[in-house]
C-alpha cells in the first residue's frame, strides 16, 4: 500500500518534471524573415543505407497559430525529388503512398513526420560521411518557405519527437 503510495507519488514527480523541462515552442522565421505561427522542432535526416540512395527525413511541426496551414512542397540541394509519404493499408498490407495535396496542421495541432509513421523520403541523394546538416525548405501554403538545417542521424541516435 505505502509502496503503491510511493510509486504514484513518483510518477506525478516526474511528470511535473518532464513538464518543465520541455522547451516552450518558439515560432519558426520564413525565408523572407517574417515570424511564422509554426514550430519546427528536431528536423533530422537518416542518410541512405550502404548501395542505396533513398534518405529518409523528419520533423515535428506545431500549428502554434489561429490559421491552419498546409506542408506543401519540400525541396533541398541535395535531391531533386523529395516526397512525403503515408502508410494505407491494401488487402491487410501496408504500403507506402505519396501524399497528394500536401497535409494540413489545423491550429493546436502537431505533425510529426517520422519513421513508421508518415515521413519524408529524400531519393536519388548522396550525404557526405562528414556533413553534420542538410538544409531542406519546407513550403507552406500560409507561412511560406521556411528553411531548416536537418541534422544527420545514424541508426540508434534518433530524436524524440513525442
Ligand atoms: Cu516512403
Amino acid at each position: 500500500m505505502i509502496n503503491k503510495r510511493v510509486f504514484i507519488i513518483a510518477i506525478a514527480a516526474s511528470a511535473i518534471l518532464a513538464g518543465c523541462t520541455k522547451p516552450a515552442l518558439t515560432p519558426a522565421q520564413n525565408d523572407a524573415g517574417q515570424l511564422t505561427q509554426l514550430s519546427i522542432s528536431q528536423p533530422y535526416i537518416i542518410p541512405p543505407f550502404p548501395g542505396r540512395d533513398t534518405a529518409l527525413a523528419g520533423f515535428k511541426i506545431t500549428n502554434i497559430g489561429d490559421t491552419a496551414d498546409r506542408l506543401l512542397f519540400i525541396s533541398s540541394p541535395v535531391s531533386e525529388r523529395i516526397e512525403t509519404h503515408t502508410h494505407i493499408e491494401d488487402g491487410g498490407v501496408m504500403k507506402m503512398r505519396r501524399v497528394e495535396g500536401g497535409l494540413e496542421i489545423k491550429p493546436g495541432q502537431s505533425l510529426t513526420l517520422k519513421r513508421g509513421a508518415d515521413h519524408i523520403m529524400v531519393f536519388e541523394t548522396t550525404i557526405a560521411a562528414d556533413t553534420d546538416t542538410v538544409p531542406l525548405t519546407l513550403q507552406f501554403e500560409v507561412a511560406g518557405d521556411i528553411t531548416v538545417q536537418a541534422k544527420v542521424r545514424h541508426e540508434g541516435d534518433m530524436p524524440d519527437l513525442d
